[in-house]
């Protein structure tokens, strides 16, 4: 850890608190937004806002380590025995990247053994990419940095492949009022998700010192927001659309004063 000038500090304190802020309202948005879709759509929502709550917290606990890290000395923040605690990040996404291909997967209403096999699949490799990251992002040599890097962008490009080719055609067979939104979720995963690694092999090129710092943790945290509320604001938005089309509603309505009398059974399958 370096020194850092008042406004470096200051924006990486402020990125982090942003953060939580952001994922925080955004986890309340997506829970308070599960009545106004269907059934089927419910558990995307769930998981949603699972993800954005499980990063706010993270977040929380990035700032105290933030603040728990530096000392004020002569006007410039000068690191303390406490290191910065940059497990948090990976154990953030540990959990929340293979719920986001999990979210998208749900929200795509595949048949239900596509939906286990594909959320399987792509979940696995999201907690390998993930793991094979780790040790070298907490290590001093650049060597060890590039191998576990590369390691990881295995199973990363994989997923990638399989957000193009395997669910490509279950995209384009999405209802036409959703297709766009979904292809857009897609696009928006991939976009954000390569920031990940470009921040990761910016160290592993040498990158250090105070600016690397500022880099690695504001850009961290706004593809963090992007990859998660953004991106969760896509999902809540094709639950909605999915909702309210009526080309994509399993029951067919029988015609006012036609049916039973029983308002619960307004309702009959289309089979
Ligand atoms: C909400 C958090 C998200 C979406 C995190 C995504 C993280 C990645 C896509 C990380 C990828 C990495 C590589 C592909 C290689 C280098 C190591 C990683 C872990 C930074």
């Amino acid at each position: 850890m370096e020194t850092l000038s008042l406004g470096q500090y200051d924006l990486i304190f402020n990125a982090f608190s942003f953060g939580f802020a952001t994922l925080a309202a955004a986890t309340l948005f997506f829970w308070l937004g599960i009545g106004q879709v269907k059934q089927e759509y419910k558990l995307a929502l769930i998981v949603t806002g699972l993800v954005t709550f499980i990063a706010a917290y993270h977040y929380f606990r990035i700032g105290q380590s933030w603040v728990d890290a530096y000392t004020l000395v002569d006007g410039v923040h000068v690191p303390t025995e406490k290191v910065f605690n940059s497990a948090y990040r990976y154990v953030d996404w540990l959990l929340t990247v293979p719920l986001l291909l999990v979210e998208l997967i749900l929200v795509m209403s595949l048949s239900r053994s596509e939906t286990v096999s594909r959320a399987t699949s792509l979940g696995l490799a999201a907690l390998l990419m993930v793991a094979l990251g780790y040790p070298g992002e907490v290590s001093d040599s650049l060597g060890v940095r590039w191998v576990f890097g590369q390691l990881s962008m295995v199973p990363f490009l994989w997923i990638i492949y399989q957000l193009y080719k395997g669910l490509g055609d279950a995209i384009e067979s999405q209802p036409e009022s959703a297709r766009g939104l979904v292809r857009l979720a897609r696009n928006v995963t991939v976009g954000s998700w390569c920031f990940y690694p470009v921040v990761y092999f910016a160290g592993a090129i040498g990158l250090e010192g105070a600016t690397a710092t500022v880099i690695v943790e504001v850009g961290y945290t706004i593809a963090d927001i992007i990859a998660k509320a953004g991106f969760g604001v896509i999902i809540f938005l094709i639950a909605l659309r999915k909702s309210e089309d009526p080309q994509n509603d399993k029951t067919l309505t029988v015609p006012a004063g036609e049916g039973p009398k029983d308002k619960n059974t307004k309702t009959v399958p289309a089979e």
